[in-house]
């Protein structure tokens, strides 16, 4: 197959082709010059509003993001100054592969909106290279706002570091809880108090829902940072009880990273940005250095005990 250039994709995508978008999000999956183009065409398009819902595998969040989808286009921004009219879904799920199960559960649970032109729901895989996922999705969510998508949902599981990578690139972040979770929502308080603007219960129609909010209000009291302090709503989103809420929680979060903390988002989002590139740049160049013969001949001399590895990474830096 022949590669197809970046721009013409993005100008065929811009005028709604879905194949020419699935094209360039496959692009910035696979890395090097296909996506370095990519998105240095994409990126001076005014970027989407982006959703993140991160939790646990089965906390309900495809269910909530389909219910958010239906408020979204049914409501827009409520006041009528914004009507999102294409919404885009990435779902990235690295426990689960491509063709695996939950993902396959996520298409057929999302199906009514798979045939609806107001929504492009695309899975997230690595395709092997470095920085993965934690690059590819803030480059897919670039591309879909250069094809004039207002607003994305990005779908993660659990809050590993990848998750807290892909956090930083959403604007409101939503974390995912079902009522009894209390314990594993201790194990991983800070991860989940870095992330959160709005929390939800979901799963409300459950039991131990009120010890729950207890214990989510608890960590809340020792460890925000956050201004405001994260709101905690609850939602059955297998009936759509309280996804309207949610919603208004959503559009009333933008509000706020749009209007007075607008330039200190900015800055935040810059530096997560920027210190992506970076780091994956930096381990490249590590794997870089590693396949050389100056480290062969430095791991030799550290085997010998003829240096240490302070003097070892120097030497190698140095000739680098
Ligand atoms: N009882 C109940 N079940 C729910 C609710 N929300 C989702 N589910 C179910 O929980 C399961 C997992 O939902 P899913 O959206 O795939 O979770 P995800 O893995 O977080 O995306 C599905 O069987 C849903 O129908 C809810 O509010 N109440
Ligand atoms: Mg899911």
């Amino acid at each position: 197959m022949i590669a197809r250039a970046p721009d013409e994709l993005l100008a065929e995508a811009s005028a709604g082709s879905r194949t020419a978008l699935a094209r360039l999000i496959t692009y910035v999956e696979s890395g090097g010059s296909n996506q370095r183009e990519t998105v240095s065409r994409a990126y001076g398009s005014s970027a989407p509003f982006v959703v993140g819902l991160t939790g646990p595998p089965g906390a309900g969040k495809s269910t909530l993001t389909d219910q958010l989808i239906k408020t979204a286009l049914a409501s827009g921004s409520f006041d009528g100054s914004d009507a999102f009219d294409q919404i885009g879904v990435l779902c990235v799920d690295p426990s689960s592969p491509f063709t695996g199960g939950a993902i396959l559960g996520d298409r057929i649970r999302m199906q009514d909106h798979a045939t609806n032109d107001h929504v492009f729901i695309r899975s997230m895989a690595t395709r092997g290279h470095l920085g993965g996922l934690s690059l590819a999705v803030p480059d897919a969510i670039r591309v879909l706002g250069a094809a004039g998508f207002s607003v994305v949902f990005v779908e993660t599981v659990g809050v590993g570091q990848m998750e807290v990578d892909i956090a930083s690139a959403a604007d409101t972040t939503v974390v995912v809880t079902n009522p009894g979770w209390g314990d594993a929502m201790q194990a991983n308080k800070a991860g989940l108090l870095e992330v959160a603007d709005i929390f939800v219960i979901n799963k409300a129609d459950r039991a131990g829902l009120r010890e729950t909010r207890r214990d989510l209000e608890q960590m809340l009291d020792l460890g925000t940072t956050k201004d405001p302090r994260p709101p905690i709503l609850e939602t059955i989103a297998s009936t759509g009880a309280g996804t309207e809420e949610l919603w208004r929680a959503i559009i009333e979060h933008r509000r706020l990273v749009t209007g007075i903390q607008h330039d200190q988002h900015r800055q935040t989002q810059a530096r997560a940005e920027l210190d992506r590139v970076l780091s994956v740049m930096v381990r490249a160049r590590i794997a870089e250095l590693a396949d050389g013969l100056a480290y062969a001949d430095q791991v030799a001399a550290l085997v010998a005990g003829e240096t240490d590895p302070y003097r070892a990474a120097e030497t190698l830096l140095a000739e680098a």
